[in-house]
């Protein structure tokens, strides 16, 4: 029996291995990750390759402050939506955490930097 429960237990060490290059990450984004925009976009759209359960977008703005995004839906899907994100000038940094599928927590990170509304030449 307690063989039984070591070897149970190093096959989920190996499936946990597999499943680290098989739970799901970023497809795309809009707007893409790195763009630099004119202001605050209307939306962010963040696309998995499968289904995701969104647990928190945090923006980080240029004078280090941070801010809580919502999102949508809030229950599994593979497109995530953040609806007037309010993003101000300079550098935001929009950390999500998300849990795949597969039970893994996944996080990834989203720079945008959007131009100050006086620096048009
Ligand atoms: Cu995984």
């Amino acid at each position: 029996m307690k063989r039984f429960v070591l070897s149970s237990l190093a096959l989920l060490a190996v499936a946990c291995t597999f499943a680290a290059s098989a739970h799901t990450g970023v497809k795309s984004a809009k707007p893409p990750n790195e763009a630099v925009l004119d202001s605050s976009p209307p939306a962010i759209e963040i696309a998995f390759e499968h289904a995701v359960q969104m647990t928190s977008v945090v923006v980080t703005e240029a004078d280090k402050s941070e801010r809580k995004l919502a999102f949508a839906p809030t229950t599994g899907a593979a497109l995530i939506t953040i609806d007037k994100p309010g993003l101000h000038a300079g550098r935001n940094e929009i950390r999500w955490k998300a849990l795949s599928r597969d039970g893994h927590v996944i996080d990834g990170t989203l720079v945008y930097v959007v131009k100050a509304a006086n620096a048009s030449p």
